[in-house]
């Protein structure tokens, strides 16, 4: 039977596939897009995990391609739940019909390229068929981190991963339960967990900044005001270095004088979250203004935690925001209560996973749940854990090994017509990923709309340009302080994974580099190279 052959399919159903097939379909191309879920929703599908919500203000967390579409919905709250994110992406789904087209429950497990008939060889895990492009929707947080703790496979206990929450209710209730890492995932679900087990124990290795949400009822004020004025209020967020609403691009905190840094500072911790790192415009370009910012949270940390013992293990030293910083709804207030219990995995190492709980330090503790809030391989595990070869049969695997390489996070060489969605060498995770996420779909779709206008069949990246692309990214980086501490970033959180740091730093540059690129006929992209 001949295999099914379409234009372009599309891996992961969420908040990137969902838009590329509205926009690729509206462009005339045939495309599905394979989900391996059973529902839509990607990153908002998997992450069901207690207190999981956005950390970037709903109103700039959401697509902005459709006015009527922004102007219709309405949140309810200015960091919005999971559910609600879910229900949003389900109604965009419904509003623009992209239920037939996306086929749930059904994995890509391998692509291969064939280079006599320039096509994608897509294997599922239904079926074998061919595309001419293929593009990697797959997220940058959506490949779970499970560390290897000896004995996990014993356990016999209710196990979870904060990255692959069951669909069904899970009621701490009378549990005794414990949760490992201390990242943004553990942050948003700590407080609720506590709320609910009678006894939280939580393992950290290394303690992080968090600052408080404020979420709260959406204002109907201030979601009047933006709705009055969405473009241009898209525009200004954009415009600044992460793509996010607020962040101040002038001052500096090594200028100003104490008291009004800490006032500034204040100001800043109550009202704006993630942008409390743009309360001045040096804080991740200068190692001193860096520390007059993670000395005040530090002292809030002091003040909200009553034990100081606890708080003194609660307290960061590393510079702030070099890992991603987060964002919590009463984080280090559930310390205070006597249902949970911090220990330093630093002192206290997890020797291993029992069939009863596990053993750290000294301590056995009796466990009904033990919850992994371990991460993710970030921004490349998702496109490495699935078996794609390039020209010659090379494995993208292997390509990186040493290193993710990509032409501005788009286009891969060796990989002709497959493209990745926020992909390494993007501003991505350090950006509000929605409205990124966006510009490379329309970036993506008007590249293969403009291939089709000048018949042109195959587009490919070269290694020359994308290592002097990846040469650029570390080069900005390196005037900032991103690279100062491990984290996820620069791949420290993976042992066999190069510890090479991957998003590109700067939103307003990198946007006008690839509307060039784009304007200048895909300048750096190489089309129909004979094979
Ligand atoms: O994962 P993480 P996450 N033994 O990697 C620890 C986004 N997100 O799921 O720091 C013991 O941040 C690890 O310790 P250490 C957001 O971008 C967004 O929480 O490596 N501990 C760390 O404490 C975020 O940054 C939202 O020493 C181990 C924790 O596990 C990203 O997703 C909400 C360990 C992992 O923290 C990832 O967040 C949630 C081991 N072997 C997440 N291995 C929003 O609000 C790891 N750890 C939108």
């Amino acid at each position: 039977m001949p295999l099914r052959k379409m234009d372009v399919v599309v891996v992961g159903a969420g908040f990137s596939g969902l838009y590329l097939l509205h926009k690729l379909r509206s462009a005339g191309f045939s495309v599905t897009v394979f989900e391996k879920a059973d529902q839509l929703g990607g990153t908002w599908h998997w992450n069901r995990y207690p207190g999981a919500r956005c950390d970037i203000p709903s109103l700039q967390y959401s697509y902005q391609f459709d006015e009527d579409l922004q102007q219709d919905w309405n949140w309810t709250e200015k960091y919005s739940a999971q559910p609600e994110i879910l229900e949003y992406l389900n109604h965009v789904a419904d509003r623009f019909d992209l239920k037939k087209d996306i086929e749930f429950n059904t994995e890509v497990v391998a692509a291969k390229f064939n280079e006599e008939k320039s096509l994608w060889q897509i294997k599922t895990s239904k079926e074998e068929l061919e595309s001419k492009f293929c593009v990697m929707a797959t997220g940058c947080l959506s490949a779970p981190n499970t560390p290897d703790f000896e004995g996990m496979k014993d356990y016999e206990g209710q196990l979870l991963h904060t990255g692959k929450w069951p669909q069904r209710p899970v009621d701490f209730t009378d549990e005794t339960v414990a949760i490992i890492g201390t990242g943004s995932s553990s942050i948003q679900a700590i407080p609720v967990i506590a709320e609910q087990a009678k006894h939280l124990y939580v393992f950290q290795r290394t303690a992080n900044y968090s600052i408080p949400s404020n979420n709260g009822p959406m204002n109907t004020q201030e979601e009047a005001d933006v709705k009055s004025r969405y473009p241009e209020f898209r525009k200004e967020n954009w415009d600044n270095g992460f793509g996010i609403a607020g962040l101040e691009i002038e001052a500096l905190a090594v200028e100003a004088g104490e008291e009004e840094r800490k006032e500034k500072f204040n100001v800043h911790w109550e009202n704006e979250g993630l942008g409390f790192l743009g309360t001045y415009a040096d804080l991740m370009l200068d190692k001193d203004a860096n520390e007059m910012a993670a000395v005040f949270v530090r002292e809030k940390i002091r003040e909200k935690v009553k034990d100081p013992e606890i708080a003194e293990l609660l307290r960061p030293e590393y510079t702030i925001g070099c890992k991603r910083l987060c964002v919590d709804s009463g984080y280090f207030e559930a310390f205070n209560r006597d249902n949970v219990t911090l220990i330093d995995l630093n002192t206290n190492p997890i020797a291993r996973i029992t069939p009863e709980g596990l053993v750290a330090g000294k301590e056995e503790y009796s466990l009904d749940s033990l919850i992994l809030a371990t991460g993710f391989d970030a921004m490349t595990g998702a496109v490495t854990r699935i078996d794609i070869r390039g020209r010659g049969g090379v494995s993208l695997k292997d390509q990186w090994k040493n290193g993710a390489k990509s032409y501005l996070g788009l286009g891969i060489s060796n990989f002709p017509n497959l493209f990745t969605v926020t992909g390494p060498g993007s501003p991505s995770v350090l950006s509000n990923m929605v409205p990124s996420l966006e510009l490379h779909v329309e970036w993506i779709s008007n590249c293969i709309e403009w291939m089709r206008e000048n018949k042109k069949s195959v587009i490919e990246s070269t290694k020359t340009v994308e290592d002097e692309w990846m040469i650029l990214v570390n080069e900005v980086a390196d005037q900032t302080v991103y690279k100062s501490c491990k984290s996820w970033y620069n791949g420290s959180n993976i042992d066999e994974k190069a510890k090479e740091f991957l998003p590109f730093i700067g939103v307003p540059p990198y946007t006008e580099k690839i509307t060039q690129v784009a304007e200048q006929n895909y300048q750096g992209f190489v089309f129909d190279k004979t094979n």
